[in-house]
């Protein structure tokens, strides 16, 4: 059976996760640390526990919500869930979410699946309450019935940084929505749950596509991932000999959830306005482009055989032929649609609020990014996959992320000045390839690293980068370690019944 059509493994130890040595010891003392904080708020112990591990993206940079493959890997850091059912009575209709880590306060919920989060007044255990929701019209969609609404007792513990590209957001959401289900005594395909929680994490507001979900649940040891959407799919990717992907975190932090309406949302709007154009532009009737061209890959097609007609392959040509380069006001797109942008997103809250907040739209940019970082990752598959030496690989793949950082940067326009340096910084100290990872406008930089000089490569960045942001108190001295690090494709989402 092909592993996403596999339920979430249950363990009854730590070992299949997390193997032996100082990772093992890292997480027996988090367990613990959630069994003490669960004592100690709920006065009882943790039913069941959840993990799900964070990610770091490859190459595929905000194109899985045009219906793109993506190639991340899951990292070691990751968020573990201690659940418990609560008993009968008046307080079982509350859902508690405590943390570990004290800056997280204890967050009290209704036990409502069907309940509204208040996203203008964002609290971090609105992510655990995506999962609620979502497991509940998920269930009641297949017309199943799990139990839900339940009062619930929780304990989380993170070690994904918040805002750090490495999507925590989603390590929370999975795991999340994976406790919940192993408390109701369920458990489903991991295909399905990867489609299920990526639904969850909409409820915050980003319209955010499913690669960080897909991996977080799908992941397996040792390999990244190819993930497809549309339906979801995993196909495991063998990285060559002698590099290692080393993670440096800008120290920029990027506020996904309070920033979408300008950063994250305002381009999977723009994509959609530059997908519409091309479609009315390559002969579709406007009233069809705007009720059926959700994104960039739905005119693909038209966009080729245009870039056929003039002995090209490459869709990127139609942008360039049929797009101009200066930003789209909002008049110039409602004269080529013949309506006016907020009929066209008026069921889309989200997407009004990006109408508000722009005075322009950058259409051709962004389709070009699109199309050509969709085809950067199946070079890096390819190269994957070729006959060439591992060196060459190597030297390919670090190539090709370049290209893709490039992109990101000038024609996607979410870089930002300390992921600027920071690239720039680890691509003088030998690295083969550096990029931003993840949503961007702030977060981690990956770097493709020749095995042997890993070592002094992260030294150099400590004695550059970091060094300077001790200095000046932006981080201490102690913590330079959790922000540049060496990283190995990790396992992906797990159930613990000890
Ligand atoms: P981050 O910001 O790393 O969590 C976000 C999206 C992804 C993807 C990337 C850009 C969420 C949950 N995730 O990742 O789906 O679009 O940006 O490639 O919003
Ligand atoms: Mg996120």
């Amino acid at each position: 059976m092909a592993h996403e059509d596999l339920p979430i493994p249950i363990y009854s130890s730590l070992e299949p996760v997390y193997g032996e040595g100082s990772l093992l010891e890292e997480a027996q003392f988090r367990f613990k640390a959630v069994k003490a904080k669960f004592v100690e708020l709920f006065g009882q112990e943790p039913q069941v526990y959840a993990r799900s591990p964070g990610r770091v993206n490859l190459i595929g940079e905000h194109i899985d919500y045009e219906g793109y493959s993506v190639l991340p890997m899951a990292i070691r850091q990751d968020t573990i869930i201690g659940i418990r059912k609560r008993d009968a009575g008046e307080s079982s209709k509350e859902v508690r979410i405590g943390n570990v880590n004290p800056k997280y306060p204890v967050c009290t919920y209704p036990a409502d699946s069907d309940q509204e989060l208040d996203l203008k007044n964002h609290k971090w255990g609105h992510y655990f309450i995506c999962g609620y929701k979502g497991i509940y019209v998920f269930a009641k969609s297949k017309g199943a019935d799990v139990g839900l609404p339940v009062g619930l007792d929780v304990v989380v513990s993170g070690t994904v940084p918040t805002g750090s590209g490495l999507s925590s957001s989603a390590a929370l959401v999975c795991s999340a929505t994976i406790a919940i289900m192993a408390i109701l005594d369920k458990n489903f395909p991991k295909k399905e749950i990867a489609q299920l929680t990526c639904e969850c994490e909409h409820y915050i507001g980003t319209q955010s596509g499913g690669m960080d979900q897909a991996i977080s649940i799908m992941a397996k040891t040792g390999y990244a991932e190819l993930i497809d959407f549309n339906p979801i799919r995993a196909t495991d990717v063998q990285l060559p000999a002698g590099g290692t992907f080393v993670i440096a975190h800008s120290l920029a932090e990027s506020q996904k959830a309070v920033t979408a309406a300008t950063n994250y949302n305002n381009r999977v709007v723009e994509c959609r306005l530059a997908a519409i154009v091309l479609a009315i532009k390559l002969g579709m009737s406007a009233n069809d482009a705007i009720s059926k061209v959700k994104t960039l890959s739905d005119v693909e097609g038209l966009c080729a055989s245009f870039a056929g007609d003039h002995g090209s392959s490459d869709p990127g040509f139609a942008v360039k032929t049929l797009l101009k380069e200066e930003p789209y006001t909002a008049e110039d797109i409602e004269k080529i649609a013949g309506a006016s942008l907020t009929s066209i997103f008026v069921n889309s809250p989200s997407s009004l609020d990006v109408l508000n907040a722009a005075k322009h739209f950058k259409i051709f940019q962004r389709a070009l990014h699109v199309y050509s970082e969709a085809k950067r990752v199946h070079s890096f598959r390819d190269t994957v996959l070729s006959k060439l030496s591992d060196e060459d690989k190597l030297k390919n793949l670090g190539e090709l992320m370049n290209d893709s950082h490039y992109s990101c940067s000038v024609l996607y326009e979410c870089s930002c000045p300390e992921l600027e340096e920071l690239v720039k910084i680890c691509r003088e100290n030998g690295a083969l390839g550096a990029r931003l990872t993840g949503a961007g406008w702030g977060g981690c930089a990956v770097a493709l690293v020749k095995e042997s000089i890993v070592p002094q490569f992260i030294q150099n960045l400590k004695g550059s980068f970091y060094k300077a942001r001790v200095e000046k108190g932006i981080i201490s001295k102690d913590d330079v370690d959790l922000y540049v690090f060496a990283s190995k494709p990790s396992s992906g989402a797990a159930i613990f019944k000890f």
